[in-house]
C-alpha cells in the first residue's frame, strides 16, 4: 500500500494510507429502517430529535414485504420495524434504541436517563409502567379501532371499551403520581415520559383524550406533547 507520511505532535512519523487510494468517507449518519407513520419509528425519531442526533429514515414498504426478506430478517428477526444501523451497529426494539441514543449522545441535547443509581432505578420503574400499563392497551385499542377495520375486520367494541377502561384506570394512578412530582420518574423529564407520546397521540387522534380530564396528567401530557421534538415527528418520522 502507498503510504503518506505525517509528522505527529511528538515529532514521530506516522504512516497513513495514501490519499490517492482513499475510500469515500463512511456515511456516519444514524440510519433508521422503519415506517415514517408508525408509532415505534416515531418513538425513535423523537429521541433522536431530543438528542440533536441527525438521522436518515430508510422507509420500508410493509405491504410489499420489505420486512420479510432474508436480508431484513438477518437484522430484525421478528420482521418488525424499526431497527437502526449506527455505522454498522444494528439494534432493534424502539425503547432499547431510545436508551442507546440517549446514552451514546449523553453529552448533547436533553438529558434523558439519570445517572444516579436511585434516580436510574426510579427511571426504570417509570419506563416499565409505560410498557406494561400504558402502551400495550393503547396499541390494542388502535388495532381494534383503526387497523382491524382497515383489514376488513370489524371492531370488537366490547374489547375496545375494555382497553380504554384499563387505560383510564391506569391514568387515575398516573394522576396521583404526577400530583407529587413533575414527571413519571421524578422531577426531571426522562425517556419514560417521552415513550408515551406515540401511543398517547393515537388516543387523542381517535377523539379519546384520556389525559385532559385528569389535572396532573393533563399538565404533564400538554407539556411533553408540545415539545419541539414531538411536534417535528408526530405525524411522520
Ligand atoms: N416492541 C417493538 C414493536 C415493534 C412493532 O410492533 N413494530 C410495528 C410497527 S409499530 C411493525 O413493524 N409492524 C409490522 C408487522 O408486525 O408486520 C418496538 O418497540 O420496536
Amino acid at each position: 500500500m502507498v503510504l503518506r507520511r505525517l509528522l505527529g505532535p511528538n515529532g514521530l512519523t506516522h504512516h497513513l494510507p495514501s490519499l490517492d487510494h482513499h475510500h469515500p468517507p463512511h456515511n456516519m449518519v444514524l440510519k433508521i429502517y422503519g415506517v415514517s407513520w408508525s408509532t415505534c419509528t416515531r418513538r425513535v425519531a423523537l429521541i433522536a430529535k431530543e438528542k440533536n442526533v441527525p438521522y436518515e429514515l430508510v422507509e420500508l414498504d410493509l405491504a410489499k414485504g420489505d420486512n420479510k426478506t432474508p436480508a431484513y430478517l438477518a437484522k430484525q428477526p421478528f420482521a418488525e420495524t424499526p431497527y437502526i444501523d449506527d455505522d454498522g451497529f444494528v439494534l432493534f426494539e424502539s425503547r432499547a434504541i431510545g436508551r442507546y441514543i440517549a446514552t451514546k449522545w449523553a453529552a448533547q441535547g436533553t438529558p434523558l436517563i439519570p445517572t444516579d443509581v436511585k434516580a436510574l432505578a426510579l427511571f426504570e420503574q417509570a419506563a416499565s409502567i409505560e410498557l406494561t400499563s400504558f402502551d400495550g392497551y393503547a396499541v390494542r385499542y388502535a388495532v381494534e379501532k383503526i387497523f382491524n377495520p382497515q383489514k376488513g375486520i370489524a371492531t370488537n367494541e366490547d374489547r375496545a371499551a375494555e382497553y380504554l377502561k384499563t387505560i383510564e384506570n391506569k391514568l387515575d394512578v398516573y394522576d396521583q403520581i404526577l400530583g407529587k412530582q413533575k414527571y413519571l420518574a421524578g422531577d426531571e423529564l426522562s425517556l419514560a415520559d417521552l415513550f408515551h407520546l406515540p401511543g398517547g397521540y393515537i388516543l387523542v387522534k381517535l377523539g379519546k383524550d384520556v389525559f385532559d380530564p385528569r389535572p396532573n396528567v393533563s399538565r404533564w401530557w400538554n407539556e411533553i406533547s408540545s415539545r419541539h421534538s414531538w411536534q417535528a415527528v408526530k405525524e411522520s418520522a
